[in-house]
Parts: C-alpha cells; structure tokens; sequence
C-alpha cells in the first residue's frame, strides 16, 4: 500500500472543510454523501483514456461504496486504483471505492479514480462531463465533471510509467 497516493480517510468535520472550498467547486448531495469538485481531465487528441475525480464525503453513520461509474464520452467507464509493481505504478479495476461512515475519500490522479475507457471524443477543457456514480447504499446520482486543463496548475501531473500512454503537458 505504500507510494500509491493513499486515499484520504479524514475524520475531520466536514463543515470547515465546505466553509474554505471554492465558489467555483460544484458539490452535490445525495443523502448523506457529498460528493465534491468533479472534475475531469483534458485530453491530447486521439487519446482513448482519460479520467475523472472528485472527493466524497460521508457524513451518515453507515458504510458506503461507490460501486460504478457511467458516462457517454466512452465505451466504458471503470473504477481504478494505483498500485506500485516493482519500480512501476500501474492501474488495476476495481470493483468498488469503499466510503467509510464519517470519513472522506478523495479520488486523485494519484489513487482511486474514475477511468474512461475507449474515448468517444477529446475532452475539452471547460467543457462538463457527464457521469453517473452509483453508490451501494445511497443509490444513484448524475452529476457534470468539469474538465480541468492538462496543464492546470492545481492538477498533478500524470504519474511515468502508469502502464498506459500517459498525455504530455501542453508544449
Ligand atoms: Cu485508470
């Protein structure tokens, strides 16, 4: 479990946390998830992946899991985490992100995420994408990824040796 970019698990009241976000974040509710900032990345033309994150909170007392993802800009669209093998970080599906009662989970470029798969089109930063996130307990939310510039200074950059052909920082 070590260098993956562990996933948060913060027990930290939430309220401070939503106080110092961004206007410009877009949250959402649903029951007792919160599910904050989606955001895509951009993609160089003729890529066939790209990804999506967003940090969820669960302010409920019962354990949860997001257990799929949906959108149209590809064929597919999975759940990945990162894990080191030997010197190489690689993603690997998963079958569901837990999300602990009272805690937090962030999905990064660096840990779990959303990942498409078979891009039907570029995404264009600005641009909103549509995705679908269906947790085990609290059901079903459409919600609108905002596509985060490639080379967006908040953004980190793509990890090397992911195992995939990773987009480059704009030249
Ligand atoms: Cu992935």
């Amino acid at each position: 479990m070590q260098n993956l970019g562990t996933p948060l698990f913060t027990f930290a009241v939430a309220a401070a946390l939503l106080a110092a976000a961004p206007a410009v974040a877009r949250d959402y509710t649903l029951k007792s998830l919160k599910i904050v900032d989606p955001y895509a990345r951009a993609t160089p033309p003729g890529a066939r992946t790209g990804g999506a994150y967003l940090t969820i909170e669960n302010h409920g007392r019962d354990n949860d899991q997001l257990v799929r993802a949906a959108s149209p800009v590809a064929d597919s669209t999975e759940l990945h985490t990162m894990r080191m093998e030997g010197e190489v970080m690689r993603m690997r599906a998963v079958t569901a992100i837990g999300i602990p009662a009272g805690a937090k989970m962030a999905l990064t470029p660096g840990g779990y995420h959303v990942m498409f798969v078979g891009l039907r089109k570029p995404l264009v930063a600005g641009e909103q994408v549509p995705l679908a996130l269906t947790f085990q307990k609290a059901g079903t939310i459409d919600v609108e990824a905002t596509v985060a510039p490639l080379d967006g200074g908040a953004a980190p950059a793509h990890m090397p040796g992911m195992g995939m052909p990773a987009p480059q920082p704009a030249r």
